[in-house]
């Protein structure tokens, strides 16, 4: 790939001085470049291709990332938001049959899981804040970017019939947990259902929460800035709280090769927690509040379920390192969705006792 080439797309008469793929992330392709942009003058930036089968509708995501990213500066002028550079074409540049788009890279740590509390309530200030953020912005002026997105009873209804044509012909050997998913499935819906009865609404969310989005400063450990906005649409306020516990709270890696290993981890769960809701409590509804803990649960089974189906298809959605990658991260997902579920009512308690502190 000549990224040279495409980083000219962004700025003609560049100079790429450095590149190095950045391997987090199961869908897209990124790279820190360090460019020459005119003598004595370079800069590091991150440059990321969208992947198409995930995004056919490209265009749209970076229409929505544009009107998400001003609306954020607007707000905040002083804070730490993305910022995308224009290309000769438009705000992205399509190359190569993909698209290509062009953002500041902000020097700082990442993780997959929350290494502390004191990280952890971070990660929570940083998804609450960005929920407070976009409180007021206008839902109708974005593109449903993957329609149906979080919503669970959909995702099992292709989950089942993935297992139906069974194009790989893996079904069979899934007997232990298809069955287990067929036993959460009611539950894990139940998000799904108080929505369609009329009782939570849709709000902007960012809907991909997981604390490998949020960036954290070398220095003070404080979390700086919400990144991958692909996917902020509206959404359940339950399913962005859900989906930070669901990285943050295991004490295993997403992909953990032993699931007996993998618990919720009720502390992180508390610290979590506590950042979002000091940031964000006032702006949700009763019932919002008294449903974040069940989103946990909600998420969880839903990832196991989009993990799994991927598997039967092939993987041909998330980014694998190795033929079973899919079954390995929908195992543990799966022992994380039980343990949630056990945890329910101690998860619940720690909300409660929150809001009223
Ligand atoms: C994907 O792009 P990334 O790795 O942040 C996925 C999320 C899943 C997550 C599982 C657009 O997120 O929905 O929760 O993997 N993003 C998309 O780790 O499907
Ligand atoms: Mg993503």
């Amino acid at each position: 790939m000549d990224l040279q080439h495409i980083c000219r797309g962004f700025f003609p008469n560049c100079r790429l001085l450095s590149q190095r793929e950045i391997p987090t992330g199961h869908i897209n392709r990124s790279y820190h470049v360090r460019l020459q942009l005119s003598e004595g003058n370079c800069g590091d930036f991150l440059l990321q291709a969208l992947n198409p089968y995930v995004f056919p509708q490209g265009e749209q995501v970076m229409e929505n990332i544009g009107r998400i990213t001003a609306h954020l500066w607007a707000k905040e002028p002083s804070g730490v938001h993305l910022r995308f550079y224009p290309a000769q074409e438009g705000n992205f540049l399509r190359q190569e049959g993909q698209l290509w788009r062009l953002c500041d890279y902000i020097p700082s740590l990442s993780y997959e899981k929350a290494p502390s509390v004191a990280l952890a309530q971070q990660h929570g200030q940083a998804f609450g804040h960005f929920l407070q953020l976009l409180s007021d912005f206008p839902a109708e002026q974005l593109h449903e970017t993957i329609p149906h997105f979080h919503d669970t009873q959909q995702r099992f209804a292709a989950l089942w019939h993935t297992v139906e044509a069974d194009p790989c012909g893996l079904a069979a050997s899934l007997s232990v947990e298809l069955k287990l998913l067929s036993q959460l499935q009611e539950e894990a819906c139940g998000l799904c259902r108080l929505l369609q009865q009329g009782a939570l609404s849709l709000r902007v969310c960012h809907n991909d929460t997981k604390i490998s989005n949020v960036l954290f400063n070398r220095d003070s450990a404080e979390a700086l800035c919400v990144i991958d906005l692909d996917t902020v649409m509206p959404g359940l306020a339950a399913y962005d709280f859900g989906d930070a516990i669901r990285s943050s709270a295991n004490t295993r890696a997403e992909d953990c090769p032993d699931p007996s290993q993998v618990r919720l981890d009720l502390e992180i769960f508390r610290a979590f927690a506590q950042g979002y809701l000091r940031e964000c409590a006032a702006a949700l509804s009763p019932l919002e509040q008294e449903t974040l803990a069940l989103g946990a649960f909600c998420i969880t089974t839903e990832q196991a379920v989009r993990f799994l189906d991927d598997y039967l298809q092939g993987s041909l959605y998330f980014r694998i390192d190795y033929p079973e990658h899919n079954l390995y991260r929908a195992r543990c997902q799966l022992a994380l969705a039980q343990d949630m579920r056990r945890k329910l009512p101690q998860m619940q308690n720690i909300v409660a006792e929150l809001i009223e502190a």
